[in-house]
């Protein structure tokens, strides 16, 4: 009997539940989506539908499923930090006149991209046998970098137990520690309770010599940096053995590759990866191979079957990869690789039809996320739990049929069906805002997460 069987360690993923003031604002420079679609007509009601049956239907395929709140937003502390003062009204009131950059800013419902909420290592790999927890700084932009302290105190508030679970600062939220979290870590093993490796992938060197500049993209930034990635897997008792620290291809980056989740996608031992994902390919499988365990089955997409708009159109890396009892993998992708038709003929003709274990495809409608480029893979945090951890587990996290139809009825009681740029200054949308996310943590039982919960 193998470490899996006797621990029953499954992959959780927990997705983030889209907030009430979803909005496309085109804040992320570098992300083609959000660039692209700023300024439209949103609909949190539906997003956070999508969000949910994307959940849901994993449930009922038998996978894991958990859940993570949304933050309080419009962030109007964040707006009284820059100089803002008066009552909320006025204060929302002087943010829209004066500064609507910033408005749109702390309104953000970005913290549902959960892959970005930050990394875990499972217990099977790190020294005290504990999972551990570093909240992303996400320093990069200014209306991500509102998210680690509410994310940590959801963390601890969901994985409180001391006796399975650590948690780590965030790190210095300056550009050499940029840290955007799981959306640049794949753990690779056998069955999830065996030993992992961990790959950490970084887009740029803060401490590097001159000629590390030379191999960073010129169009669009590099977000997390090579020396993040060592402080988390420091942080988190990783030793050489475990990791391997790979460069992602400036190229890719430039295109529009703003993670590396946006390009490649790991599961169990399976690498699936465009062949632009990493700027030294080769290197990076052989490290791997040398350090993994169990055999490595990387799966390469070529240029030539996926060009790199299309891999960023559609989003094909971003899928979740799930795995089956059987040993076969479920690749969940977003409906926009139906919608072109090299990529969907790469799943068809080259994954499921291929030597490896990709043998079925979910198709899901995320496409309110879509727009600011986040997939089905953005919109999940990842979290091997053994048994006795998920017994551990604080608060109605799990997904049931019963939690699934409360946060339904939740979505359908406060989120409003439309929101169009101007109505970020509502106040009543803060009201309205705060009433659901107050309903929402009793209905989770996680108790207060939120700044206006703690006073
Ligand atoms: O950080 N978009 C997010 C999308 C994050 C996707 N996550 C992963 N790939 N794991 C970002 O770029 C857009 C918000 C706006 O424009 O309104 C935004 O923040």
């Amino acid at each position: 009997m193998n470490t899996a069987t006797i621990n029953n360690v499954q992959e959780v993923n927990f997705d983030g539940l889209v907030g009430p003031t979803h909005n496309y604002s085109g804040l992320a420079v570098g992300n083609v989506a959000s660039m692209s679609h700023g300024g439209l007509v949103s609909s949190p009601q539906e997003g956070a539908l999508q969000g949910l049956l994307k959940m849901k239907s994993l449930m009922d395929a038998g996978y894991a499923q958990g859940v993570l709140p949304p933050q309080q937003r419009p962030d109007i502390g964040a707006l009284r930090d820059l100089g803002f003062s008066g009552s909320n009204r006025e204060v929302l009131a002087c943010a829209a006149k004066e500064a609507p950059q910033l408005l749109r800013a702390v309104c953000s419902a970005s913290s549902m991209w959960t892959a970005n909420a930050g990394t875990i290592t499972p217990s099977m790999d790190s020294p005290d046998t504990r999972v551990h927890f570093t909240p992303a700084n996400l320093q990069s932009s200014f209306h991500r970098y509102l998210e680690p302290q509410t994310t940590g105190r959801v963390l601890q508030a969901i994985f409180r137990d001391e006796r399975h679970f650590a948690h780590h600062p965030v790190l210095p939220a300056t550009p050499a520690f940029s840290d955007e979290g799981a959306a640049n870590h794949t753990r690779l093993c056998g069955e999830y309770g065996e030993p992992g490796v961990h790959l950490f992938v970084y887009g740029r060197q803060a401490f590097g010599d001159v000629r590390s500049g030379e191999r960073e993209p010129k169009r669009y930034p590099a977000r997390q940096t090579l020396e993040a990635s060592q402080a988390v897997a420091r942080q988190h008792g990783l030793t050489a053995s475990q990791t391997v620290f790979a460069q992602q291809h400036p190229n890719a980056i430039d295109a529009g590759v703003f993670h590396n989740d946006v390009i490649a996608v790991g599961n169990g031992p399976v690498l699936l990866y465009h062949e632009m994902a990493f700027l030294d390919e080769e290197g990076t499988l052989d490290e791997l191979r040398y350090k993994m365990a169990t055999p490595l089955i990387p799966v390469r997409v070529p240029v030539e079957a996926v060009s790199m708009e299309d891999a960023v159109a559609s989003y094909l890396f971003n899928s979740q990869l799930l795995s089956n009892p059987d040993g076969t993998m479920t690749l969940v992708v977003p409906g926009e690789c139906q919608e072109r038709e090299a990529v969907w003929r790469t799943i068809q003709d080259y994954l499921l039809a291929g030597n490896n274990p990709i043998s079925e495809v979910m198709v899901k409608d995320v496409k309110q996320s879509m727009r600011n480029g986040g997939g089905p893979a953005c919109l999940r945090l990842r979290v091997a739990l053994s048994e006795a951890e998920r017994a551990a587990l604080t608060g109605r996290v799990l997904l049931t049929d019963a939690l699934y139809d409360d946060l339904t009825a939740w979505v359908n009681r406060h989120y409003r069906d439309r929101l169009a740029p101007d109505d970020l200054a509502d106040p009543q949308l803060a009201e309205e805002s705060l009433v659901a996310l107050d309903e929402l943590t009793q209905l989770l039982k996680i108790g207060p997460v939120y700044p206006f919960q703690l006073g």
